[in-house]
């Protein structure tokens, strides 16, 4: 923990009855002075702390901005996910940050966030529009203790986590469109990718990049997508603060990896289907240039979708693009 997490969990501790400069400078080990400098910087950061002579130091509000000590002081203990954060101003995308973290031997859990990206990506090479402080653009380096073919598992895990953070962030029930679409009457909010670097029967990284659309307006949405996608704060009709949610996703995920890690798939498939407005429609979904037609049954044990086709077979499906026939 560095000092600037101590000092924001300690003001965050503390409440409205603000915490004393003796105090804070005993429980740090760090002189006052040390102490102010760190709250000086902070406020140069648009943390609002009042500091005044009889209760000491409080905060008064927090700017909406992504700052890694404050997301690691909101976070708490979890088990793996967002044991370390970095946040960038700016990335081409952060998946490609965390594949070199990966590369470089760094543990699980690891979360880097990115105000702005300038080559965000979806699957197949698509752009993934993110616009500076407008949403979250993060991604999660893992290394599950699964073979290859599970790792579909971790996609259902992220969208399940999305789901709740959503929900109990804004009140409004999303739906989650398999296999990594979040979306709010109808329009895309989030979206999951997942890449992975593995030998034939053991995955070495896993990289889990999401993105949620949280604070843009409707005009901020390039024309093509304006009728496909969505914001919390169009939604909602409010800005929405990206901290707390992304705080709230990463304790949600870390929750839902732990349930993979220790082998309880299921119960989080059986979520992750209640939640899923693809489950029991009939669907199209294009793999590459294959069309496959079917009723989008149920998930199997390692996440891949299973699809009834009209010949009855059931044919198991890990990725591709779904249309819902109407
Ligand atoms: C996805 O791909 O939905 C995965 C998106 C993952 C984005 C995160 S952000 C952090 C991390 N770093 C990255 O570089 N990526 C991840 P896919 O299902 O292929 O959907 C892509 C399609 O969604 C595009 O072709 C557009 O139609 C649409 N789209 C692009 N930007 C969008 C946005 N901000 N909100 C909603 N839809 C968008």
């Amino acid at each position: 923990m560095t000092i600037d997490t101590k000092i924001l969990s300690a003001l965050r501790g503390a409440g409205t009855n603000g915490v004393a400069g003796t105090e804070l400078s005993q429980k740090l080990g760090i002189s006052r002075a040390a102490i102010w400098a760190r709250i000086e910087e902070l406020r140069s950061l648009g943390y609002e702390i009042e500091a005044s002579p009889h209760l000491g130091y409080r905060l008064l509000s927090v700017p909406d901005v992504l700052h890694a000590d404050d997301l690691l002081s909101s976070l708490g203990n979890t088990k793996v996910v967002g044991r370390d954060i970095q946040v960038f101003e700016e990335t081409t995308s952060t998946n490609d940050v965390v594949e070199k973290l990966a590369r470089d031997g760094v543990k699980e859990g690891a979360v880097v966030f990115a105000e702005s990206q300038t080559k965000g990506r979806g699957r197949l090479g698509r752009k993934w529009i993110s616009p500076a402080r407008k949403g979250l653009w993060f991604s999660v380096l893992l290394r599950p203790p699964l073979s290859p073919l599970a790792v579909t598992q971790l996609t259902i895990a992220a969208a399940t986590a999305l789901f709740r953070a959503i929900k109990s962030q804004t009140g409004i029930t999303p739906e989650i469109k398999w296999p990594n679409d979040i979306l709010i009457r109808g329009k895309k909010t989030a979206g999951i990718l997942t890449e992975l670097s593995a030998e034939p029967d053991k995955v070495k990284h896993v990289i889990l990049g999401m993105g949620v659309d949280v604070n843009l307006g409707a005009g901020e949405f390039p024309v093509e997508l304006r009728k496909l996608a969505t914001s919390l704060r169009i939604e909602t009709g409010q800005r929405q603060n990206r901290a707390e949610l992304a705080v709230k996703i990463l304790q949600e995920l870390d929750r839902d990896y732990d349930r993979i890690c220790s082998g309880q798939f299921e119960a989080l498939a059986d979520e992750w289907e209640e939640y899923c407005s693809t489950i029991g429609q009939r669907v199209t979904i294009r793999v590459g240039e294959r069309k496959i037609q079917g009723t989008a049954e149920s998930l199997d044990t390692d996440g891949a979708l299973l699809l009834r086709t009209q010949h009855g077979h059931l044919e198991r499906i890990i990725g591709g693009d779904v249309t819902v026939e109407k």
